[in-house]
């Protein structure tokens, strides 16, 4: 594994519990995931290099994955874990529609802790299921309203797993470039 790189940034992984935040986090790093010290109070972080291409060669991006227990009763921990955070992940299962409901909450505990916000991708994971019942087209209206992409996945298949890391990486080393202070 490469310990130079260009740019770090801590990626925040939010969502309901069994969503799918640690399939998508161990299948993006293929065994690079590793058990935090605090996994007791319910947190994992994975860290993962990705290469962007530029004109002057690729920029290294190393991201630092933290993958934050989604079940409540870790809710008065979790702020702790966005402190510093760059970017994130919004995941929901489209099998279950509460999942996708919940997500404007998540949005608001996480500008709530970090008093602004962050490039976020919206994930709509699960997509190899037969039984969804959140269509591609909700999704979509949800991430353009609040300005983010929005990428289907399934942490079974692989399906859009890579395209999500490297399109928030993309966008945080564009904001960077741009002079912002993510
Ligand atoms: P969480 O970290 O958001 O709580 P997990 O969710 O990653 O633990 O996943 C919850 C369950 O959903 C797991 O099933 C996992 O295997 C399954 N899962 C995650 N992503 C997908 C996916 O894309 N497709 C399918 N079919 N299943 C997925 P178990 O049975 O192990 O609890
Ligand atoms: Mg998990």
């Amino acid at each position: 594994m490469s310990s130079s790189y260009d740019y770090l940034f801590k990626i925040v992984v939010l969502g309901e519990g069994a969503v799918g935040k640690t399939a998508i986090v161990t299948r993006f790093s293929h065994g690079f995931f590793r058990t935090d010290y605090k996994t007791t109070i319910g947190s994992q972080f994975a860290v993962k290099n990705v290469n962007i291409p530029r004109d002057a060669g690729d920029v290294t991006v190393k991201l630092q994955i933290w993958d934050v227990a989604g079940q409540s009763r870790f809710q008065i921990l979790r702020p702790m874990y966005y402190r510093g955070s760059s970017g994130g992940l919004l995941v929901y299962d489209v099998t279950r529609r509460r999942t996708f409901i919940v997500l404007e909450e998540w949005l608001e505990e996480l500008h709530k802790a970090l008093n602004k916000e962050i490039p976020l991708v919206l994930v709509a994971n699960k997509t190899d299921l037969p039984d969804r019942v959140v269509e591609p087209l909700e999704g979509r209206d949800f991430a353009d309203r609040h300005g983010m992409p929005y990428i289907e996945s399934s942490a079974k298949t692989g399906e859009g797993i890579i395209d999500i890391f490297s399109e928030l990486a993309e966008i945080l080393v564009v904001t960077r470039e741009k002079g912002g202070n993510y």
